[in-house]
């Protein structure tokens, strides 16, 4: 058996984790990420039979039975990760319909997974039916994205064709677009189920006042969804105050989307 923390789904986990701390996106215990592995993945580090013991979900989720993620824990801070990842991330194999989650590895000191696992789980299921190479959900609270929930309308199209124009890369970045859900308590399965419902159309959600979630097929990809959301948002926020004389018009945004090969979210931009 090979030792877990040489895998590249540990490094990577990691990696990203770190680095969202480093930018601010997950003070104290904001945040959480949730990565889909292989079963063939796993058990070249761990035996798959051997489980620790058995958390309850709390909730039912058919399509993910049987399927392996690494996660991240509730109340740990993003900062330790990298330092402790046994205590802080969690590898388990949700059985029973979703309803309960067979702990393989991690959450040492007696841990759970976040309390965000239901959105977790249900983004995942609603992600898969739509694309069968999506593995990882995000959610942090990047400043900017978050600020702006409070000066920009929350329709969904406004919200998007605001970022699209803000930065020349974003329609080519993110061309579902970014869907948005009002104010809700968060660590429900209500706000999970809303979550999911709003990412079978977009892998990027906004949690109005809260943060984001983005989905992808991996890490990387997916931190760069949010990253280049926020450098949007960022510039927005420079810029909303100020008397607007220039914008990438809707015939450019039609240019990049040709040069680009990607399909904008349909009835976004102004017909050609
Ligand atoms: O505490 O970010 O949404 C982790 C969170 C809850
Ligand atoms: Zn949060």
């Amino acid at each position: 058996m090979k030792d877990i923390m040489t895998a590249p789904f540990m490094t990577e986990m990691i990696r990203t984790t770190t680095n969202m701390y480093n930018h601010g996106w997950d003070e104290r215990n904001g945040g959480n990420v949730s990565l889909l592995l292989d079963q063939n993945e796993v058990a070249e580090y761990l035996d798959i039979s051997a489980v620790i013991r058995d958390i309850p979900t709390g909730f039912d989720a058919p399509e993910l039975q049987g399927k392996y993620f690494l996660v991240t824990g509730t109340g740990k801070y993003f900062k330790n990760i990298q330092y402790a990842p046994e205590v802080n991330l969690g590898l388990v194999r949700l059985t029973d319909r979703g309803a309960r989650a067979e702990l393989l590895w991690g959450f040492a000191d007696g841990g759970r997974f976040t309390s965000e696992f239901p959105a977790h789980m249900m983004s995942h299921a609603a992600r898969l039916s739509v694309n069968p190479e999506n593995r990882v959900v995000m959610h942090c609270h990047p400043a900017n994205l978050l600020a702006m929930t409070y000066v920009h309308e929350l329709d969904a199209k406004k919200f998007t064709r605001t970022l699209w124009q803000m930065c020349t890369e974003c329609i080519v970045v993110f061309p579902d677009g970014v869907n948005v859900l009002p104010w809700m308590l968060c660590g429900t399965n209500e706000i999970g189920v809303a979550t999911a419902e709003e990412m079978r159309s977009a892998r990027l959600v906004v949690w109005s006042q809260h943060g984001i979630y983005g989905a992808g097929a991996d890490l990387d990809e997916t931190f760069g969804l949010i990253e280049t959301a926020e450098k949007a948002a960022e510039i927005y926020l420079k810029i909303a105050h100020l008397p607007l004389l220039n914008t990438i018009t809707d015939s450019e945004l039609w240019q990049l989307a040709h040069h680009f090969n990607v399909v904008p979210r349909e009835g976004y931009l102004e017909k050609e």
